[in-house]
This record gives C-alpha cells, structure tokens and sequence, in this order.
C-alpha cells in the first residue's frame, strides 16, 4: 500500500529538509536560487515539488510530496492535495506562526472541499529549539465546520526521530480515517454541530 502525505507551508518552514531527512531515497527536489529578493537565510526556493518515500516494510511506504511555499506556485498544491491521502502543514515557531497556521489550513480546507474530501492534517511547528516557545495554537479556526482541530506537535525537522514521530500521528491517523471514511465523519460533524473534536 502506498499513501501520498503532502508537505505544506510557508517558505523556510522546513518541508524540504523534512522530507529529506526521513526519505529512504535520494530526494528529488526542485530548489532554484531566487530571481530577486528571496529570505537571507535561504538563498533557494522549491518551485515544483519535493519527493521522498518512507518505507514502511512489508512493500508499505509513504510518498512524501513537499509543495512550493510560495502563492504563485499555488497551483501545485491543487495538484498535490489532489493526490493526497493525508496532510502535513509545517509552521515556522514565531509571531506570524498563528497567521501562517491559518492561511495554510485554510487554503488545505478550501482545496480538499473543492474536491469533495477530507484528509487528516497534523501540524508541525519547526525552528523549536533552544527558545521557550508558546505552542498555544487554534488549528481550529481555519475550517468552516471549526469542529477539525489537527494535532499539533513540535518538530526538528532535521532530526531524523523527530519527523518520524510527526509521521507516525500521521498513520495513526491515516489508520483512523479508513476505517471511519473521514468525508462521512466530517460531513456528520458539521451537520450535526457536535461538540466533538475531530482529529
Ligand atoms: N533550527 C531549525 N532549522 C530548521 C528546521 N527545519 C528546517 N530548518 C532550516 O531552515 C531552512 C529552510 O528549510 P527548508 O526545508 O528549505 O524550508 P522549506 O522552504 O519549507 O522547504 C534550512 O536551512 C533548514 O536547515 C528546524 O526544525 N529547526
Ligand atoms: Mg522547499
């Protein structure tokens, strides 16, 4: 069984070096230098996609597929999201991370409901380390049904261990959602206004 896990976020968030860390193969990535400005920290920028595979054993693997970060790219994460059985939203830890959860969520939410679906998201905020960082974030508040509310959890995106954990909430949750299809469950949730959180 395969399973497409698609990476999204801001640029610098860490979904290039996530997936690379992880990938059983050589990553193939899509980095070219900016053609202006561009942040100092970061002389490149994805442009098409990043993909890397995780294998599970027994023939299972997961096929990491990172979007561009940027908006003018946004064409990709219909592409990707298309193809998505479950979603990764990488958020760089800081005073914008509120707002950059939010605009991401919520352009995930806009595209799986044009598609007429709903995959398990989790939440992963990178650039933790040595900082006391208030993780306090709504994954609430970006879908209209405001019942989802994705896990959230701190990640190194360079460590090896800490991605893996991201992606074991992942199938944990990916396990979840076939056995109750998430769109029944989402739609019941919404209609019923509910107060259970789904995750
Ligand atoms: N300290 C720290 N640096 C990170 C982390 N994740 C990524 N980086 C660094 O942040 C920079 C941008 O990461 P990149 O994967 O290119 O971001 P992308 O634009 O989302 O693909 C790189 O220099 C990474 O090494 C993290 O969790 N902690
Ligand atoms: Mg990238």
């Amino acid at each position: 069984m395969e399973w497409n896990i698609a990476f999204m976020g801001a640029v610098g968030s860490g979904k290039t070096t996530a997936i690379a860390t992880v990938s059983d193969i050589d990553c193939l990535d899509t980095e070219v230098a900016y053609y202006e400005g561009g942040p100092q920290s970061k002389p490149t920028t994805t442009v098409a996609l990043d993909m890397g595979v995780l294998e599970l054993g027994q023939g299972d693997r997961l096929r990491l597929q990172g979007a561009p970060g940027q908006q003018r790219f946004d064409y990709m994460w219909e592409i990707l999201l298309l193809q998505a059985q479950a979603v990764v939203v990488l958020v760089h830890a800081g005073p914008q991370a509120q707002a950059e959860l939010d605009f991401y969520l919520g352009q995930v939410h806009q595209l799986m409901a044009a598609q007429g679906r709903s995959v398990p998201i989790v939440v992963g905020v990178t650039h933790v380390q040595n900082r006391a960082v208030d993780l306090h974030l709504d994954s609430a508040a970006a879908c209209p049904c405001h019942q989802c509310r994705p896990p959230i959890l701190p990640v190194d995106a360079r460590e090896r261990a800490s991605v893996v954990q991201l992606l074991q909430v992942v199938t944990a949750l990916l396990e979840v959602s076939v056995r109750q299809p998430e769109p029944a469950l989402h739609r019941w949730l919404g209609q019923a206004g509910a107060g259970v959180v789904m995750q």
